[in-house]
């Protein structure tokens, strides 16, 4: 399935029905009265975040989304029939924004969670309504309300709980096909990877989404590379998973890049809980080992976990690590409430 993140569509609410203006009219019933019934409402355009989806493909094929109009009111008191709705499915992480791309209408970030983003106009009142003690035949009905019409953007921010980063070639691919049932390519050329991946890893029976993302270089935040777009994929992860190339020159460096363009990117990327491991361990001596982690640590303030994605040596420590991270970056307020003491 093709991956896009970002899609600009064109919607329009229905327009509500026009009320009708009508008389009674039967044998022998001398002024019958008004019975003009009331217009429909126009249908609204709904936003729906659904389960199984996690691209926005289908707004390339499809771009116009028009909710129904609502029907006119008739004779003998009868409302017009009220326009469907139009309701557009997109994945959980769907953020919509007004046409400029930075007026934010909805985050949906639930399954089920729904958004209107255009409501339907309402429907006019037949003569019926306008009925009053001095007035017994009003002439006029309202016409309906249009709907709105207007341009948004869709854009997809995956919701992971951890994200793996890195230069490229780093072994980030190869991490998450290493611990989950995630395919992604894997190549030893930079950009192998085009597009977030996700993948539900398992631990000690624990269950968490983790996001492999396109590698980054420096000038990554200029757009080097495939720049740094594919970040918006993991502002949203509790965790970050750092994972270096032991087998590339300098592993501090190599760390210290992609925390540069992290910072340059900001949305908090920074300040995330982060687990920086040293890959490729079953490729170096152990004295290889020895220096780029002592090289690491000195970039990172901190020992890095050595791992090997390729063999799955120390993979299960990472997980340890990772599950261990999100759950204690947790915010307190979504905590699990079984857990919370209760003091009589
Ligand atoms: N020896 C060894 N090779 C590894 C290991 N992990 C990854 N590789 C190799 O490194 C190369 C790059 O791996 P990928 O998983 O594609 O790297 P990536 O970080 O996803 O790269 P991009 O998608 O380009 O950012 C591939 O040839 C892998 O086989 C490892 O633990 N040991
Ligand atoms: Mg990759």
């Amino acid at each position: 399935m093709k991956f896009l993140d970002e899609a600009k569509v064109y919607i329009r609410s229905g327009d509500g029905g026009n009320g009708c203006v009508s008389f009674r009219r039967e044998k022998f019933i001398e002024f019958g009265g008004p019975n003009g019934g009331d217009g429909g409402k126009g249908g609204d355009v709904i936003a729906e975040a659904v389960e199984g989806l996690n691209t926005l493909i289908d707004y390339r094929y499809q771009q116009h989304f028009k909710a129904k109009n609502g029907r006119a009111g008739m004779g003998k008191d009868r409302h017009g029939a009220n326009g469907g709705d139009m309701v557009m499915k997109v994945p959980v992480g769907t953020q919509i924004y007004e046409e400029d791309g930075e007026t934010l209408l909805a985050d949906l970030t639930d399954v089920g969670q729904r958004a209107v983003l255009a409501r339907g106009g309402n429907g006019g009142f037949g003569n019926a309504h306008f009925k009053t003690s001095t007035n017994r035949a009003p002439r006029h009905a309202n016409p309906g309300q249009p709907g709105e019409e207007m341009t948004i953007r869709l854009r997809l921010k995956l919701i992971a709980d951890a994200g793996i980063v890195g230069l490229p070639n780093a072994g980030k691919s190869t991490f998450l096909a290493a611990v989950s049932a995630a395919k992604p390519k894997i190549a030893d050329y930079p950009f192998t990877t085009l597009h977030p991946q996700l993948g539900v890893v398992g631990i000690d029976g624990r269950e968490f989404v983790l996001a492999d993302i396109p590698g980054l270089i420096e000038g990554a935040h200029e757009g080097a590379g495939l720049g740094d777009r594919f970040l918006g994929h993991i502002e949203r992860c509790r965790v970050l998973l750092h994972l270096v190339d032991g087998t590339s020159e300098h592993a501090g460096e190599a760390y210290k890049t992609v925390r540069d363009e992290l910072a340059a990117y900001g949305q908090g990327l920074l300040d995330k809980p982060e687990i920086v491991a040293l890959n490729k361990a079953d490729a170096m001596t152990a004295e290889e080992i020895n220096q780029q982690s002592t090289r690491l640590k000195r970039a990172a303030k901190r020992a890095p976990l050595v791992v090997s994605a390729a063999t799955g040596a120390g993979v299960p420590e990472v997980l340890r690590a990772l599950v261990k991270a999100i759950e204690g970056a947790r915010p307190a307020a979504a905590g699990q409430p079984e857990q919370a003491a209760w003091q009589p």
